[in-house]
């Protein structure tokens, strides 16, 4: 059980949609918080959920599952993570949904900051880097405290083809995908190792290298990934719930763990005023720090393009 500075940790979900419940199941297999709570405007499905839940507790770290259709359920959280809102559709890119998101925002920040005014508030609703934004300015709150789950997905994503395509675990990628948690987003290739070894030069006898064809095929899968998971089966949830509890378990517990999650980068003037995943420390204050990750001269390029592309939807609607 997650211990927090002398007291029982509380991480709030709101929205128990499919991401909402897969990241309350994850948060309990891990042993994330004490209490889970789980909010959503409707409440015969927020009761159904935390049943569900609450039914597997004798299989995981002590824990509790709380719900209601109530704010207040969120009260005293020492995480909220805001998975509420549209969900893309076949077709939708993520910043499509911003307009929508954003209004929900609008009416959701300032009531859950009223009952955990002390809260890190993470979120995971499309498009997170522009609901990030919109959830910082909305709550005032100095800009450690509010964070998106970001490229940590799409980085999970690329280890994964990563470790398929040179035969490695995939826990010894070391390999980031950085900028926008959407159609912008990219890899850094140039940083990315396996071991120590650069993974430019790795190659195990029998195993085919990673060329630059294999580079650019990676990276359109990664990108194209949930677009893929969307038209199967309407929606991603596990992944991105595995995600999402890996984030609020670095805050929770205070780690100082490296995630490339979603932030407000200062620092980088050239990029604007814009919230983007760059690999960062977190712990129990949120963002700690942004690292100052070495980028080729086409990352950069890159990188400023994803801001850019980020930046018009945010600026037109906040
Ligand atoms: C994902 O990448 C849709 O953003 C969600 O799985």
């Amino acid at each position: 059980v997650a211990e927090l500075s002398g007291h029982l940790a509380k991480v709030a979900i709101v929205g128990a949609g499919s991401v909402g419940a897969t990241l309350a199941y994850a948060c309990l297999i891990r042993g994330v918080a004490h209490t889970v709570a789980l909010y959503d405007i409707s409440a015969s499905k927020v009761e159904a959920e935390v049943l569900d839940l609450r039914h597997g507790l004798q299989f995981v770290p002590r824990a509790d599952v709380v719900g209601s259709d109530d704010v207040s359920v969120c009260a005293g959280a020492d995480v909220i993570a805001v998975t509420a809102g549209a969900k893309q559709r076949p077709g939708q890119t993520r910043l499509d949904l911003a307009a929508t998101n954003v209004d929900l925002c609008r009416q959701l920040i300032p009531r859950l900051l009223e009952v955990a005014p002390d809260a890190v508030i993470v979120m995971v609703t499309n498009p997170v880097d522009v609901l990030t934004l919109a959830a910082l300015q909305l709550s005032a709150l100095p800009p450690q405290r509010v964070l998106g789950t970001g490229t940590v997905l799409d980085s999970s994503r690329l280890r994964d083809l990563v470790a398929r395509h040179v035969g490695v675990a995939v826990q010894n990628v070391h390999a980031f995908v950085v900028g926008e948690h959407g159609d912008s987003e990219f890899p850094l290739w140039s940083s990315a190792s396996v071991g120590s070894v650069p993974l430019r030069q790795f190659s195990l006898a029998g195993r085919p290298a990673l060329g630059p064809e294999d580079e650019q095929r990676i990276a359109h899968e990664v990108v194209t990934a949930a677009e893929r998971i969307i038209r199967g089966k309407g929606a991603t949830n596990y992944a991105i719930g595995l995600a999402g509890a890996r984030v609020i378990e670095a805050i929770i517990k205070d780690e100082n763990r490296v995630l490339p999650v979603t932030s407000l980068l200062s620092g980088h003037d050239d990029l604007g005023q814009v919230c983007l995943s760059l690999p960062a420390v977190v712990n129990r204050s949120g963002v700690q720090a942004v690292l100052d990750v070495s980028m080729s001269e086409e990352e950069r390029d890159l990188l400023s393009r994803s801001a850019a592309a980020v930046r018009a939807v945010a600026e037109s609607l906040l």
